[in-house]
């Protein structure tokens, strides 16, 4: 039978998919509990939720009585930018050397396995907006940190990166993708069009092929065409030369599927240093509660610059912007 879920719920879901601690769940969880009509439809669903609720309360009372104050497995970094990536792959691959050719972060760069043990983060500057890149440890068929699963959740796009310069490097990568899989978590070229399982979690991702500049590196990659290219995008680079580092940039802020939206006040120009960042597809509306919680509720009218027929024409609170659209609320 079809339940008939309203909006809200859906709201709290997607707030239950982004939470990475077990407090957060339960918050979240707990909030669908109580949307959720409770009739003879939806019965399964509240079976599923009850349990969910029940697993996720354990955890918590775990945390809470256990002899460590704080979890070892569990790292908290919080989100900033307009998007979080994490850098996910076999060891050796080149994910901290990357990091540190785009952001300040210094991860230890080392030729031997498992130098990371610990999420690093770093902001990374493009154009007019920043996005936060994570290096995480490696994934191997042997081991996969545990708080892995956390951040392969809450993040919002992902890196996989591939070593051109092992023989190997596809085969690593297929593993990384199994383990992933393992723990509930795809990585995808693209979001699928339907995702009504909120235990399963998509990652949309980006095959970055390393160390072009190795020896057999463009032999190889060929292979990894192959097995790859109908799977993710793929981008090729030299994290050690710094080569195709600018295009990369560009395809990580594509990858999270935002558009830039610029902010303007009546009777003044608009403030083209800062964007907000929106969901492509987003409407007035969204803009409105990117720039304040409060602004979509007393949202009287709109004017757009860009995507409008005319500048500075007025337009509906479900208006969709474009990409440097310039927007003026009126509240
Ligand atoms: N030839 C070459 N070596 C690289 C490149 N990127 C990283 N490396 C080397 O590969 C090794 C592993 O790099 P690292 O960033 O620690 O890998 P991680 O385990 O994926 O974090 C180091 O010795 C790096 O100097 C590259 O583009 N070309
Ligand atoms: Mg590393």
């Amino acid at each position: 039978m079809a339940v008939n879920l309203p909006p809200q719920y859906h709201d709290a879901e997607a707030e239950y998919k982004k939470a990475r601690t077990p407090e957060e769940k339960l918050v979240a969880l707990k909030k669908m509990w109580v949307i959720l009509p409770k009739h003879k439809a939806s019965e399964k669903v509240q079976v599923i939720l009850k349990t969910k609720i029940s697993e996720v309360s354990d955890e918590v009372e775990q945390i809470k009585s256990g002899p460590k104050k704080q979890s070892p497995n569990s790292y908290k970094i919080p989100k900033q930018g307009a998007g979080q990536i994490v850098f996910v792959g076999p060891p050796n691959a080149g994910k901290s050397r990357l990091l540190t050719r785009l952001t300040k972060a210094t991860p230890e760069v080392a030729p031997y396995p498992f130098t990371t043990r610990e999420p690093v983060p770093g902001m990374m500057d493009w154009e007019d907006v920043k996005l936060q890149l994570i290096d995480l440890p490696p994934i191997t068929a042997d081991f996969c940190e545990p708080y892995i699963g956390d951040f392969t959740r809450g993040a919002d796009a992902a890196v996989l990166m591939l070593d051109l310069g092992d023989d190997d490097g596809p085969f690593t990568v297929e593993t990384v993708i199994e383990r992933l899989k393992a723990l509930r978590r795809i990585l995808v070229g693209k979001r699928p069009e339907v995702d009504d399982d909120p235990t399963v979690f998509y990652l949309p991702t980006l095959l970055v092929c390393n160390k072009i500049d190795a020896e057999g590196a463009a032999d190889r990659l060929e292979i990894v065409r192959e097995m790859f290219a109908d799977k993710f995008p793929i981008h090729v680079i030299s994290a050690e030369k710094s080569e195709g580092l600018d295009e990369l940039k560009t395809l990580l802020f594509k990858l999270l599927g935002l558009i830039r939206v610029y902010g303007k006040m009546p009777g003044k120009p608009a403030d083209m240093t800062a964007p907000f960042t929106i969901p492509i597809g987003g409407t007035v509306m969204d803009f409105a509660e990117r720039v304040h919680a409060d602004f979509a509720e007393g949202l009287k009218s709109a004017k757009v610059w860009g995507s409008a027929a005319f500048d500075g024409q007025t337009v509906k609170r479900d208006h969709v912007l474009v990409e440097h659209d310039v927007v003026e609320l009126h509240l």
